[in-house]
């Protein structure tokens, strides 16, 4: 196991007594230990660090809130803990102290894969270590042994219209899977509360297991003829995705892994994640909480985007026919915006650059994709959108962000169907949610309940008389 040293940890260097300890037992450590048992271990030590910390900063105050920030959709307010992940306005997001180059480099790999599996990103969003390739593979073959579906679910997905989009079929179907919830049922009996991380971690694990099946079923009811591969055992979790959604060219199998990595996690603030903590927090199930946080990710600011990319660089395409100049492109895009839409795919609420995870697809298009006719477009619109953001003056981030780059890689490998481009990132946004929600129950976070001001009380405190 490669445990995370100076200088790449660096948000645990600074909270070194959990990271050095977990460190030295890495090493003394001669057995690989399952996931499960090295939480164990690791999560009396956090506690004890926060009591630590709390006890001697708890009074600290961590920036103002001003009117504007209440108005402005809560941008800037440092109000709830995430430990997986940590979002740099400049250089992007952070796993654990990792970026995603360095991730590419670090995680484990699948035999002849050039990119990290997402079991080994999960691995490293709940320990802060970066696995060895035999944990990467029990966790892979522990996936696909908890991936059955219940016949109830798969009738419920079978029942769906083909018109009911597929967002909406995987949110229904994840709240159905509540059922099985091992968490709601330990509730019930009423278990200590120090318990509870271990039944969420449970629902957690069967719930990743099963999301690829859940998502295949509903790609192959809606654009196929329904039926479906049982999962494979011997497969990675990403092969086992591909294999069921009807793609076995070894490069699409390639991009769902570093897809389905980087569209895990970016820190807790963002819709997604953010709901999963809101409805976990009122101690709402694994599943009862992902499927909020699915609600989240299907609008069209948040994980919609990448559907509604690629729609619009086809309506761009249509509409402008053979002449595809810089300043055809430039005025289909002012059009837009003087339409009153956004453009969508760029912009964040914190990102002030190009995103990393838009780079890294960028490059995985240029290795393997670079004559593509949609790709060179997408590089166009990057040589261009930016400058036209920054001469309307609104976007406080002209950049790229993921969602403007995913669509034209999945399409090239024949994924064509836009609607359902969404689903596969919530696949992946659940590795994020669930570690989150593991870490929120074992330190015990409380029920999030921040304070509303109505204008007038708002005037009242902040009006001097
Ligand atoms: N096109 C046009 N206008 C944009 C814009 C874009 N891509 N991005 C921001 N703006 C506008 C905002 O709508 C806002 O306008 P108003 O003042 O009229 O309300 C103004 O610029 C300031 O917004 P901001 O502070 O720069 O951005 P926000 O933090 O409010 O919003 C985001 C962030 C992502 C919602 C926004 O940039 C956007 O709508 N982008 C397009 C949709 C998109 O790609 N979403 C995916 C984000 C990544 C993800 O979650 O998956």
């Amino acid at each position: 196991m490669y445990s995370l040293a100076r200088p790449l940890a660096r948000s645990f260097a600074r909270s070194s007594a959990w990271s050095k300890a977990s460190a030295v037992r890495t090493l003394a450590t001669a057995k690989p230990q399952s996931l499960k048992d090295r939480l164990t271990e690791l999560i009396p030590e956090r506690q004890a660090e926060i009591k630590e910390f709390r006890a001697q900063y708890g009074d600290a105050a961590c920036g103002t809130v001003t009117v504007d920030m209440i108005y402005g959709g809560m941008r800037g307010i440092k109000g709830l803990i995430w430990e997986g992940s940590v979002l740099d306005p400049e250089e992007g997001i952070r796993f654990r102290g990792l970026t995603i180059p360095e991730c590419q480099k670090l995680l484990p790999k699948a035999p002849n894969g050039e990119e990290p599996l997402p079991e080994a990103l999960f691995y490293l969003l709940l320990t802060g270590e970066v696995p060895t390739a035999e944990q990467v593979q029990a966790i892979s073959a522990e996936w696909a042994a908890r991936s059955h579906l219940p016949s109830y679910v798969e009738d419920i997905i079978d029942r769906c219209p083909n018109t009911l989009h597929p967002m909406s079929q995987f949110s229904l179907a994840v709240t159905a899977l509540q059922g099985e919830s091992a968490f709601a049922k330990a509730y019930n009996q009423g278990v200590h509360k120090s318990t509870y991380w271990q039944y969420v971690y449970e629902d957690s694990m069967d719930l990743i297991a099963k999301l690829p099946v859940v998502a295949a079923r509903i790609y192959r009811n809606v654009y196929k003829d329904g039926k479906l591969p049982a999962v494979d055992p011997t497969l990675d979790w990403s092969a086992n995705f591909a294999h069921m959604l009807g793609y076995t060219d070894p490069k699409f199998v390639e991009l769902m892994r570093l897809y389905l990595t980087i569209h895990s996690d970016h820190e807790g603030g963002n819709v997604s994640a953010h709901t999963s903590h809101l409805v976990g927090s009122a101690l709402s199930d694994p599943y009862l909480s992902f499927s909020a946080a699915l609600n989240g990710l299907a609008g069209p600011l948040h994980g919609l985007a990448n559907q509604e990319v690629l729609r619009w660089i086809l309506k761009m395409k249509a509409e402008l026919g053979a002449d595809t100049s810089d300043a055809a492109i430039r005025n289909y895009v002012w059009k837009t915006l003087k339409s009153g839409q956004v453009v969508p795919g760029y912009g964040h609420a914190v990102l002030r650059k190009t995103d990393p995870r838009y780079t890294c697809q960028r490059e995985f298009a240029i290795k393997h994709l670079p004559q593509d006719q949609m790709f060179q477009l997408v590089s166009q619109l990057y040589n261009i959108v930016p400058g036209v953001l920054t001469e309307h003056g609104k976007t406080k981030n002209p950049w790229p962000n993921v969602d403007a780059h995913s669509g034209v890689l999945l399409q090239h490998y024949g994924m064509v169907e836009q609607d359902y481009y969404t689903v596969l990132f919530g696949v992946s946004r659940a590795l994020g949610c669930l570690s989150g929600l593991i870490w929120s129950r074992a330190l015990g976070l409380p029920l999030e309940r921040p304070k509303s001001m109505s204008t007038e009380s708002l005037k009242k405190l902040v009006i001097k008389k």
